[in-house]
């Protein structure tokens, strides 16, 4: 048996998460470093345990992404999933959720995905209360196309798009989210996965609109751009900046790279959400 081929099979055996996994189409294309692989073991463990509790059958996770190497995520989980269109995820996810209630919809995609292109989907959706867990990664850059600003970059940074350094500000999707009666707005980070597991395992529990934004490390390209190219250095210096707050306010928000990004459960509550609405209580 070729090499790869026996390590892939070890790999189906290796981890109580595998079973969750398209083995055959791992190893990922994430780079090494990258905070995608701690957030998505994070996700899965959680999803693990509400599979053991009886509140998610396997069977009725969808997972659905746009483009990006966030959105690649849909590659490799071993569950229903779709890989729509660039900015598009949240719209698809709310037809899949329309079209068949029973199931458990997780949108997931990059900052320029979700709150860049995809920003009007994503109010509406959190406008509606509608019930789906959306996931956020914030890598402050967009990182598939190589390079480009996206909606959280940094103030003055070097990106192919703004050589001069970027003149925008870094939008505080927490904040935006906070317009609406939504459930439940977090902001976790690849840096603390034990803490990104708890908000992920709360969200599957919860009905409605759920959002979690995941600050994390993508030293490839955001790390070039800023000087911390080597994944320990970038990860050292995303770890001097986040800080860990429990109930913060959203006024604490802000996604400042400078003065540091605090994390925690921002809004917590429990509205029906748009299915039980339009369904008269009966989901
Ligand atoms: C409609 C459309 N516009 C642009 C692109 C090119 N494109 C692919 S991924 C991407 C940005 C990726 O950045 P982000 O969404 O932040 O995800 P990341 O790669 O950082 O995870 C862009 C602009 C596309 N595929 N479709
Ligand atoms: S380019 Fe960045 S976000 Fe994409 S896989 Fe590499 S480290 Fe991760």
């Amino acid at each position: 048996m070729a090499l790869i081929e026996k390590t892939k099979v070890e790999l189906g055996k290796a981890h109580p998460l595998d079973k969750y996994l398209r083995i055959e189409r791992i190893p990922t294309l994430w780079c090494p470093g990258c905070g995608l692989g701690v957030s998505l073991a994070a996700l899965l463990k959680a999803i693990d345990r509400r599979v053991k509790e009886g509140v998610l059958d396997p069977k009725k996770i969808v997972f659905v992404t746009g483009i990006g190497c966030t959105a690649r995520t849909s590659f490799y989980v071993g569950f229903d999933a779709a890989h729509t269109l660039h900015g598009r995820a949240v719209a698809f996810a709310t037809g899949a959720k329309l079209a068949n209630p029973k199931l458990e919809l997780i949108v997931l995609g990059g900052d320029g995905d979700i709150a860049g292109i995809g920003g009007n989907h994503l109010i509406h959706a959190a406008r509606r209360n509608m019930d789906l867990l959306v996931i956020m990664n914030t890598n402050f850059i967009y990182a598939m196309t190589g390079g480009q600003l996206a909606p959280t970059t940094p103030p003055g940074l070097y990106t192919t798009t703004t050589p001069q350094g970027s003149r925008e500000k870094p939008m505080n999707v927490i904040k935006l989210l906070a317009a609406f009666e939504v459930n439940y707005v977090a902001r976790g980070s690849s840096i603390y996965p034990q803490l990104l597991e708890q908000y992920y395992y709360k969200a599957l529990g919860m009905r409605g609109f759920r959002f979690i934004e995941v600050v994390s490390t993508c030293p490839e390209v955001f790390g070039r751009h800023i000087g911390y190219r080597d994944p320990v250095t970038l990860y050292d210096e995303l770890k001097k900046r986040v800080k860990v707050k429990t109930k913060p306010s959203i006024e604490e928000s802000s996604l400042d790279w400078d003065r540091g990004i605090i994390i925690g459960e921002y809004i917590v509550n429990d509205y029906p959400g748009y299915i039980e609405l339009i369904m008269g209580g009966k989901k």
